[in-house]
């Protein structure tokens, strides 16, 4: 199973090609919105989410409300864009697009790179592209790779575990529905009470100051057979696969599986999870410090991964750049933006984690229909649990 997008972010649509679906899943498409809206929200979003109701329109693929093995092609409409069709159309009005060229590379963004590797001399045709806007896009992508776990009874669920300064303990027990529920509850997807009230007064003070915030989010991923994945060469691995994920992921800057960086800090004998054997649950782990992967492969454990965000970079307090035309500095001028969009990411994370899982168990589990698929995964699952 691959995807691809399309688009720009003041252009006319966001494009979505899913390809390699098994035929026969049910499709909802009220479920991707689903995802597309909660991406949307989170305290700390700027003004373009109040002009934007991200919904999708299924091109293709679809047919009574199932899959029929064919790509399925999804389009995002950008309401933005009736205000910039002379700028970012294909053939623009020559004034118009003059007026909002833009020859000021910012800090932090791809502008000055994408500038000199495909020779721009006007940055909006890198930053269009590199736009956080893609993650609608790649959100719808792992909001249908969502159905197809959730048809194997595999759940994903995400939240904020740190805000700027403010961060949260590890939880000990990762309950898909619970973590879900509560973090929707939370303008800042956080699960504690009192680290969102902290949250949210970081974002406002970063607010006043002209600048912005990062954080740390973590993700989920629950009943998931054993054996996704594999140990026998380095891009089957699943974990990394999962990391290139969420470090595509814009603004972010790592990835960590299960306690990741701490188990740097600490000694073997508090990093590894000691293998049980019960009657009722076969196989399992004491802990799972290792988020649920070893060798690659999962272990049946829920998968735990993090990742992290670095704070926008578009700054109300300008940062120093210098100017492409006249060599000259500036101080970067004020552009439109989101000043914390951590949860917001939180969403985006959960759903390319939903896609990696998705493609790792189509890849296991060859099926030409959503069926089959289901009874391989559950032949697995019986096979863990009678070994
Ligand atoms: C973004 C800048 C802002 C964000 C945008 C990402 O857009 P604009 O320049 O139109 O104000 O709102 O995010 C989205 C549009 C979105 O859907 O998440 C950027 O420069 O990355």
């Amino acid at each position: 199973m691959r995807y691809l997008t399309a688009g720009e972010s003041h252009g006319p649509q966001l494009t979505l090609i899913v390809e390699g679906l098994p035929s026969r899943l049910p499709f909802s498409k009220e479920k991707v919105d689903e995802q597309l809206a909660r991406r949307q929200k989170g305290y700390g979003r700027g003004r373009r989410m109040k002009i934007e109701s991200d919904e999708i329109r299924i091109l293709s693929g679809v047919r009574f409300g199932r899959t029929t093995g064919a790509p399925v092609a999804l389009s995002i409409e950008n309401k933005d864009w009736n205000k910039w069709s002379d700028v970012m159309g294909v053939h623009p009005d020559r004034e118009k697009a003059a007026k909002r060229r833009v020859s000021r590379p910012r800090p932090g963004h791809a502008d000055l790179n994408g500038a000199i590797k495909y020779h721009h001399r006007d940055m909006r045709d890198v930053l269009e592209r590199s736009s956080a806007r893609e993650t609608a896009a790649r959100t719808a992508a792992g909001a249908v790779a969502r159905q197809l776990l959730e048809y194997c009874g595999i759940r994903v669920a995400g939240h904020v575990v740190r805000i700027g300064s403010v961060g949260t303990r590890r939880l000990e027990e990762w309950k898909a529905e619970e973590i879900a529920k509560k973090s929707e509850e939370s303008p800042v997807r956080c699960l504690d009470p009192e680290a969102e009230k902290a949250m949210i007064q970081r974002i406002d003070e970063a607010k006043q100051e002209g600048d912005s915030l990062g954080g740390v989010v973590e993700v989920i991923v629950e009943n998931v057979p054993v054996g996704l994945g594999s140990h026998v060469h380095w891009d089957r691995k699943l974990d990394a696969r999962i990391a290139q994920a969420i470090v595509s992921i814009n603004a972010f800057k790592g990835a960590e599986i299960g306690i990741g960086f701490e188990a740097g800090e600490r000694k073997g004998s508090e990093v590894h999870d000691e293998i049980l054997w019960s009657e009722e649950k076969g196989f399992h782990r004491a802990t799972n410090r290792l988020g649920g992967f070893e060798g690659g492969m999962t272990t049946g454990e829920p998968i735990v991964v993090r990742g992290v965000m670095k704070p926008i970079p578009t700054l109300y307090k300008p940062l120093k750049s210098v100017d492409i035309d006249t060599k000259a500095p500036f101080e970067a001028s004020i552009e439109r933006s989101d000043n914390c969009a951590v949860p917001a990411a939180s969403v985006v994370a959960e759903n390319v984690v939903a896609w990696e899982v998705a493609r790792a168990l189509l890849e296991t589990f060859t099926a030409d229909t959503a069926e089959n698929l289901l009874r391989e995964v559950n032949r697995r699952r019986e096979e863990a649990r009678n070994f």
